[in-house]
């Protein structure tokens, strides 16, 4: 199947939904015939990004490591899909030049942080507000949103499956598939 390889960067809130979204975006990659892989929290901080916590610092190396391993990806022809909170501007424009500008889409879940906190799934959100997750994303560190994304996605709007083919519809409409 032809393919140009990107990455679409997926940032936002704890609870907005990026990981369920860069799945299902992958579900539907894999089942029309696309080569793809999701690279996110669960699988690089549990593993090769297993010495990092969140302090600033952190996360910046979270997402340069994140960044590395989407373009070694890329430079293998295939699309990846990521999906971190990524929460400082400065840090997603270093991934961008680690992946090259013209492979690098960048998508806002921008499920608004009222809505993430209400939903709380692994009860985080609680937990930070009592005081027992210091520097959490949105609660006692800061989240600084895209100003120029290319594509922004609430998922409040959408059905998982409605956002994920509007994704897929924006790969088609860059021509990257
Ligand atoms: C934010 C935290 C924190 C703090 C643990 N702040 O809902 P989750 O659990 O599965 O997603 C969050 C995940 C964030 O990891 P990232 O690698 O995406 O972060 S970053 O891009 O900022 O480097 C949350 C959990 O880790 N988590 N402590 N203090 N999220």
């Amino acid at each position: 199947m032809r393919q140009s390889p990107a990455t679409l960067w997926l940032t936002g809130l704890s609870g907005a939904g990026k990981s369920t979204l860069a799945y299902a975006l992958e579900k539907i990659l894999l089942e029309r015939g696309h080569c793809c892989f999701v690279v996110d929290g669960d699988n690089l901080r549990h593993h090769l990004n297993s010495d990092l916590g969140f302090s600033a610092h952190d996360r910046r190396e979270n997402i340069r490591r994140a960044a590395e391993v989407a373009h070694l990806m890329n430079e293998a022809g295939m699309i990846a899909i990521t999906a971190f909170i990524s929460p400082f501007r400065d840090d997603r424009a270093m991934a961008k030049e680690i992946i090259g500008q013209e492979r690098f889409v960048e998508v806002h879940v921008s499920t608004p942080g009222i809505v993430c906190e209400r939903r709380d799934p692994k009860g985080l959100y609680a937990k930070a507000r009592r005081g027992e997750i210091p520097d959490f994303t949105g609660v006692s560190a800061p989240y600084e949103a895209p100003l120029d994304p290319d594509l922004e996605i609430n998922s409040e709007q959408h059905t998982i499956e409605e956002a994920a083919e509007k994704l897929y519809r924006h790969l088609i409409g860059l021509c990257y598939i």
